[in-house]
């Protein structure tokens, strides 16, 4: 006969066993010490396979890395040497594993067809180089779209000597997207509508009821056959967001004794997801962004594009719990979970704001309002004179007239929150620049697409044989300006280098990703200090697929002549 003790016990193994699922230790609620547990050392193995996950309750297909979701935390100390023995276990697929933000050989960065073949399945490659820096950053895959069925996992970096950054305890926050579709149905459907899952258009009954759009900004969008709900492709009609592999009902609980200087190191792992980070009651102090110290900026609110990560330090000093909300930028669902003295606390969950609506601003018209005229410039969305050097493909469903730098301005849909939003123009190095030469010339990088296609691509045409690489000259110092010419933020990621944005600031700061507003421009300057072949791609796992991608070129190599 069962005592009610064993029932107890039961029950709870029963319960934990639910929760914690395929989650590594870094990833399960309530984790206690300092720091989270780690895989580290010199050596480490990992081994990529099929697994089933369960979210929310519920099981669909993952791919793991020693059987987690997400993988093992990597934690690891500037100065050492690594060696990352990868195996592929997977029946019938390539797999590839990228260190995002990591300074290291090329031949190391893990990118299939540039950097190494990939890794068949059965075979083990191994990873072997030098940890040349500190802070927070991750990995994923590079193969096919398997970042968006799992394989995606943080790696920390201890400094060699004293950290920057004071904190008594720190929790590492990974944010993502889960779907329960295959991500190839997800392209495809995408393909066939680009519109597929926005169940948030605007509607006849909302237009009489003098909701949303006017009339007259609503023929002009249709006669572009554009949608101003568009802020997603991919939205929580099929997503559920995830903090740690914990859908919303999970809750995953950090804690924390009052007083603490707690420090959150936010990694945007989503494959297609901008998300909004707040929690309410509490200032977030951002410290360090793309894993690099920045002058502490405070905040109520920051959003965060898929590859970036933010550091923030928190200091709760009353015995309450505090909801950590990631909200998709769509208002399509949040990701949420708690900071809280003691394990099984809550705090209540704000409901997603109301969706935002793109603006002509965000069609690349600059201030102006549609039709009015500018003299001497083309506002047609479509001319080449305004990007003289971009094909007019059918890629190119339109040009922005009038590009603008809005690294001042708070990030899409956050204009009018009411509180402290955190914008790139305030983000400044902590550390003076290591090179202060000016760029010696300036390249300009259209980023294009076509809505009604799903098309993706840099400069109007999709990455593929024939395309020409981006050629830089070792050392040589260049300022890159991307211009965005599509309504949609596309996260630019560079490989094997930081770049330093040029927002105002006198320290720019160095970023391995940056966020281009739709309708937007912006310029980084870049020390070609890392020889090798690099890939360049929008982040958005589905827009790199559809083409929105292309490889840098660093020249000479090591032991080649200039
Ligand atoms: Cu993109």
């Amino acid at each position: 006969m069962m005592t009610a003790f064993d029932r107890r016990t039961l029950l709870r193994g029963a319960l934990g066993l639910g929760a914690v699922g395929l989650l590594p230790a870094w990833a399960r609620a309530g984790e206690v010490g300092r720091s989270p547990a780690a895989l580290s050392g010199e050596e480490i193995k990992l081994t990529v396979g099929h697994q089933m996950a369960t979210i929310d309750g519920r099981s669909g297909h993952a791919v793991t890395v020693n059987g987690s979701l997400p993988g093992p935390l990597i934690r690891l100390k500037e100065g050492q040497n690594v060696r990352i023995a990868v195996t592929n276990a997977l029946a019938d697929e390539d797999t590839s594993i990228h260190w995002h933000g990591l300074l290291v050989p090329f031949q190391m960065d893990g990118v299939p067809g540039v950097a190494f073949p990939g890794i068949k399945p059965g075979e083990t490659f191994t990873y072997d180089f030098p940890v040349r820096q500190a802070g927070t950053y991750w990995w994923h895959s590079h193969s096919g779209l398997q970042e968006q069925v799992g394989l995606y996992a943080p790696m920390i970096i201890d400094p060699a000597g004293e950290d920057p950054i004071g904190y008594d305890r720190e929790h590492v926050v990974v944010l993502s997207d889960w779907s329960f579709l295959h991500p190839h149905a997800l392209f495809r459907k995408l393909k066939v509508n680009p519109g597929h899952f926005n169940m948030q258009k605007q509607t006849f009954a909302g237009l009489l009821a003098g909701q949303d759009q006017s009339l007259k900004d609503r023929v002009a969008w249709g006669k572009m056959r554009m949608d101003p709900t568009d802020i997603a492709d991919v939205t929580g009609s099929v997503y559920t967001y995830l903090v740690n592999g914990h859908g919303p009902g999970d809750n995953w609980t950090g804690l924390f004794a009052s007083g603490e200087r707690v420090r959150l190191r936010f990694i945007n792992a989503a494959a297609m997801t901008i998300f909004n980070v707040r929690i309410p009651g509490l200032s977030l102090e951002v410290v360090a962004v793309d894993g690099q110290p920045v002058s502490p900026v405070s905040v109520d609110e920051f959003q965060m594009a898929p590859a970036e990560t933010f550091d923030v330090i928190v200091r709760p000093t009353e015995d309450q719990a505090f909801t950590l909300v990631a909200e998709a930028s769509d208002r399509s669902g949040l990701a949420r979970g708690t900071l809280a003295p003691r394990l099984g606390m809550s705090a209540p969950i704000p409901p997603v704001r109301k969706r935002p609506l793109a603006t002509m601003k965000d069609m690349g018209m600059g201030n102006m309002h549609g039709g009015m005229d500018m003299p001497g410039m083309d506002m047609s969305m479509r001319s080449q004179s305004n990007a003289p050097d971009v094909p007019l493909t059918p890629g190119v469903q339109t040009i922005a007239p009038m590009p603008m730098d809005r690294m001042a301005e708070p990030p899409q849909g956050l204009e009018d929150v009411g509180h402290k939003v955190l914008t790139y123009a305030q983000l400044a190095n902590l550390h003076e620049s290591t090179d202060k030469r000016p760029p010696g010339r300036t390249i300009e990088i259209h980023l294009t697409g076509n809505m009604e296609r799903f098309m993706w691509a840099f400069d109007g045409e999709a990455f593929g044989p024939i395309k020409k690489p981006i050629a830089f000259r070792r050392d040589e110092r260049v300022r890159v300006v991307l211009i965005n010419d599509t309504m949609m933020a596309h996260p630019i990621h560079l490989h094997g280098h930081f770049f330093e944005l040029v927002n105002g600031q006198e320290r720019q700061p160095l970023k391995h990703t940056v966020n281009v507003a739709p309708g937007g421009k912006v310029a980084f300057d870049l020390t070609a200090s890392e020889p090798g072949d690099w890939a360049f791609h929008c982040h958005l796992l589905l827009h790199m697929h559809a083409g929105m991608f292309n490889v840098v070129t660093v020249r000479p190599l090591d032991g080649e002549a200039a």
